[in-house]
């Protein structure tokens, strides 16, 4: 059976692990032989938005470039994910638009900011509390919590291979794959 091409648009704060989950996603589909990309900051915020900063501008800027590539992998067959905090639902909205219906499934990795911020992989919560970094999402940039994502997850409250078959349930109960 055919996979039915699709954009996952993950959403939510830095260390919320929408690239985790997005990743563990993306080998579970790979075991189901589908073929599938994902854009992240390591692959893009560094070659195609390497020009690109976090003032809320700058942010929309990487969205809307990133919602204009996702839609060539669409069109290209893919299963994308994209794993941005992307925190303005008009650009998701944006990015919905650009996308068929049904092509655009939004999720929201709900992680509440304490536990963000106790992670602290990179130990940026740490320097924005201090005042060494400016603009963070959360403390000094806002994040529109989304209005009606297709799935909304709790990494809080369920390991990663829970969130992420969360998430393949969703596209085997709807027909993408
Ligand atoms: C938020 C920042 C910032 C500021 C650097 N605010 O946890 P990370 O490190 O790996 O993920 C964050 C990433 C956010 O980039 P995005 O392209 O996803 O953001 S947006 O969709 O809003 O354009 C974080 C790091 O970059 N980072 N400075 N000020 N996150």
């Amino acid at each position: 059976k055919k996979q039915r091409p699709c954009l996952l648009w993950y959403t939510g704060l830095s260390g919320s692990g929408k690239s985790t989950v997005a990743n563990a996603v993306d080998d579970l589909l790979f075991e189901r032989k589908c073929h599938t990309y994902l854009l992240d900051g390591d692959n893009v915020r560094h070659g195609l938005n390497g020009d690109l900063g976090f003032s809320d501008e700058d942010r929309i800027e990487n969205i809307r470039r990133i919602s204009q590539v996702s839609k060539l992998f669409v069109d290209a067959g893919l299963i994308v994910s994209t794993a941005f905090i992307s925190p303005f639902q008009s650009d998701r909205d944006m990015a919905r638009n650009l996308l068929d219906d049904g092509e655009f499934i939004e999720i929201f990795i709900d992680t509440p900011i304490e536990i963000c911020e106790q992670r602290d992989p990179k130990g940026l919560y740490k320097k924005a509390r201090a005042g060494e970094i400016q603009d963070f999402t959360g403390i000094d940039s806002g994040y529109d919590i989304p209005h009606q994502p297709e799935i909304h997850v709790k990494t809080a409250e369920q390991d990663i291979r829970a969130c992420a078959e969360q998430i393949v349930d969703y596209l085997i109960t709807n027909g993408y794959v």
